[in-house]
């Protein structure tokens, strides 16, 4: 199998931490075009969310303005399917490349998202409370055909920062509610400009690096990071560090489901992201 054989220390280590990278998998030539495809991707993203956005998603939404044929190769990338396949379940296939999404630098200043869980931070408490419980929410944040994220870039990204072994706790330790609520994003997006742009950049870097126990991921050019996305994670950016790294996902018939079943509990979050602070915790 290409990039290396997943051992049983790798499945091991992937459903105990939580994350595995697959090294570089994306051939040079294929790299060469998604590069060219992902800066006019990033004009298209600037041009409509102006100059500090983060993503362009769906990517087939812009066909005519975008080429999406590379994206449409990734999909094809030999052994890759068979990897993940190997890392996860034989269920498991890669989300069709043109319905992912593609991270960008920001062209102005330095940001970072919260800390955050996806979903789970998403979704009002009371809720989830209601509808899924803690008791079910460990089973599902443990269901390994749910929450594959990917994150492969086509550019060297240390942008990703997550905290291994935090997908399957379903109460956060207090040490991490703390450093949660030490800061707003409004700090963190700085949009009234109390910061330099240098106070600012050490702003998120030191709230990345406040998280006990986090690791920076270090990813380099075509580089395939699966993580579970119902761990801690947050993304730091700077405009020096030119990133377009394709998020998208490992999928089954289980998540699917998952998502379509619960997609109206999402509601708070397309609200504008009405993030629910377990303050209780703190
Ligand atoms: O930029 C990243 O790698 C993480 C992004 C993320 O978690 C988010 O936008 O919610």
């Amino acid at each position: 199998m290409k990039f290396g054989t997943i051992t049983e220390t790798d499945r091991r280590n992937y459903r105990e931490q939580g994350y595995h990278i697959l090294r570089e998998v994306i051939p040079p030539n294929l790299l060469r075009d998604l590069r060219r495809a992902a800066d006019k991707a990033h004009d298209i993203a600037v041009r409509l969310h102006g100059p500090q956005t983060q993503r362009l998603a769906p990517l087939k939404a812009y066909e005519g303005e975008l080429d999406l044929k590379p994206f449409r190769e990734f999909d094809h990338i030999e052994g890759l399917v068979e990897a993940i396949q190997a890392l996860l379940t034989p269920e498991h296939t890669l989300k069709p490349t043109v319905d992912a999404c593609l991270l960008f630098n920001p062209r102005a200043r330095p940001w970072s998202t919260e800390w955050h869980r996806d979903w789970r931070d998403h979704v009002l408490e009371d809720e989830f409370q209601k509808e899924i419980g803690d008791a079910r929410w460990e089973e599902i944040a443990t269901d390994f055909r749910l929450w594959n994220q990917v994150n492969c870039p086509l550019y060297e990204d240390t942008a990703t920062w997550y905290l291994p072994g935090s997908f399957k706790r379903v109460h956060n330790t207090p040490e991490e509610m703390r450093v949660y609520a030490s800061t707003t994003q409004q700090e963190l997006w700085d949009e009234d400009q109390r910061r330099t742009d240098e106070e600012l950049e050490q702003f998120c870097l030191s709230y990345c690096q406040a998280m006990p126990g986090a690791v920076q991921l270090v990813l380099n050019p075509g580089d395939f990071c699966i993580y579970r996305n119902v761990g801690w994670h947050i993304g730091n950016y700077v405009p020096y560090r030119k990133r377009a790294t394709l998020a998208t996902h490992c999928f089954t018939p289980a998540f699917a489901k998952f998502s379509a079943d619960y997609a109206h509990m999402l509601k708070a979050v397309e609200a504008g992201i009405e993030r629910h602070k377990r303050m209780a915790a703190i």
